[in-house]
C-alpha cells in the first residue's frame, strides 16, 4: 500500500474528495436546482476551501479547466465512469490511462467497481492494470466501491456495503468509497472488513445540512476517514458553508450542532 498519509488526498489522516463527475454520470438534471454549477469553474473555486483534500473530475473537465488552478486545488482524476443514458447491466468505461492522469497532474486516481454486475469480471481486469500502473507512480488508488447489478436488491445493506470495503482491501484499493449502510453499526462493519484500506462515505443526493452531516458524524465515529461529495456541497446555493462544517466535523470531530453554529 501506499502511505496516503503523505499524499495531499489527506489532510492529518483524513479525506474530504469533492466529486464533479456527475456531468457523466447524471447528466444536465443535476444542475438544475444551481444552474450556476454547470459551470465547472464554481466548483474548482469550492475545491480551493481548506477542508477540501482533492478534487475528483474527469479527464475532459480537467483538461480545460485544472491548468488554471494547478497551484491551489489537488487533482483526483477519475479513470472511469459512464453516462445516465446507457441502459443496460451496470459498466463502465475506462475514459482516461493511468499515464495520462500522471501527466495532466494528477496526484491520485479514481476508478468505479461495480462488484456483482455481469460485467464485474472485466471491471476488476481494468482495475488490476490502473492498480497496478499507479503505483508505479505512487498514486494512491481510490475506489467508487458500488456493487449493483441484476443479482442485487438492494444496494445500501450493512452486509453489502462490507462486502464493499472488502472487496476494495483485497483489489488493492488504499481508500473505499462506499456508500452509507444506514447506521454507524453498518458503517463499523465496512471499516473492520476494509483493514488497512481507508472508507470513506459516498454523500448521495441532496439532503438538509443537518441531516448530511449526522452521516458524515457516524461514519467519523464509525472509524472511517472522511467522504467524497458532490451534490452535498456544489448543489447548495452556498458551497462553503457546508464545506465550513464538515472542516469541524471531520478534523475537528466536533459534534453536529457545533458545526452547525453560525
Ligand atoms: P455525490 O456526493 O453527489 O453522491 O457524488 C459522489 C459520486 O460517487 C460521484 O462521484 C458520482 O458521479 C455519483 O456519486 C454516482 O452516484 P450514483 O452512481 O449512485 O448515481
Amino acid at each position: 500500500m501506499i502511505p496516503i498519509n503523505d499524499s495531499p488526498l489527506t489532510r492529518d489522516g483524513k479525506v474530504l474528495v469533492l466529486a464533479y463527475d456527475h456531468g457523466l454520470e447524471h447528466g444536465p438534471s443535476d444542475f438544475t436546482g444551481i444552474p450556476e454549477s454547470a459551470d465547472p469553474t464554481r466548483t474548482f473555486e469550492a475545491a480551493t476551501h481548506p477542508a477540501v483534500t482533492s478534487l475528483a473530475v474527469q479527464k475532459g473537465i480537467a483538461e480545460a479547466y485544472y491548468p488554471s488552478y494547478s497551484d491551489d486545488v489537488d487533482l483526483l482524476l477519475k479513470l472511469n465512469g459512464t453516462s445516465n443514458l446507457w441502459m443496460g447491466e451496470p459498466d463502465t468505461a475506462v475514459n482516461c490511462s493511468v499515464d495520462y492522469a500522471h501527466e495532466i497532474g494528477a496526484s491520485s486516481v479514481g476508478f468505479t467497481l461495480y462488484g456483482g454486475s455481469n460485467y464485474e469480471i472485466e471491471m476488476a481486469e481494468e482495475f488490476r492494470r490502473a492498480q497496478e500502473r499507479a503505483r508505479e507512480y505512487d498514486l494512491p488508488v481510490v475506489m467508487w466501491s458500488y456493487p449493483r447489478g441484476q443479482g442485487l436488491k438492494n444496494d445500501t445493506k450493512s452486509n453489502v456495503i462490507a462486502y464493499a470495503s472488502r472487496l476494495a482491501l483485497e483489489l488493492g484499493a488504499d481508500v473505499a468509497k462506499v456508500k452509507y449502510p444506514g447506521s454507524k453499526e453498518g458503517m463499523k462493519d465496512a471499516v473492520r472488513m476494509a483493514g488497512k484500506t481507508k472508507v470513506i462515505m459516498s454523500g448521495g443526493s441532496k439532503r438538509s445540512d443537518r441531516d448530511f452531516l449526522e452521516s458524515v458524524k457516524a461514519v467519523m465515529d464509525a472509524g472511517g476517514k472522511g467522504l467524497a461529495v458532490g451534490r452535498n456541497v456544489w448543489q447548495r446555493e452556498n458551497p462553503e458553508q457546508i464545506l465550513d462544517a464538515l472542516e469541524k466535523v471531520i478534523y475537528e470531530g466536533a459534534s453536529v450542532d457545533t458545526a452547525l453554529e453560525k
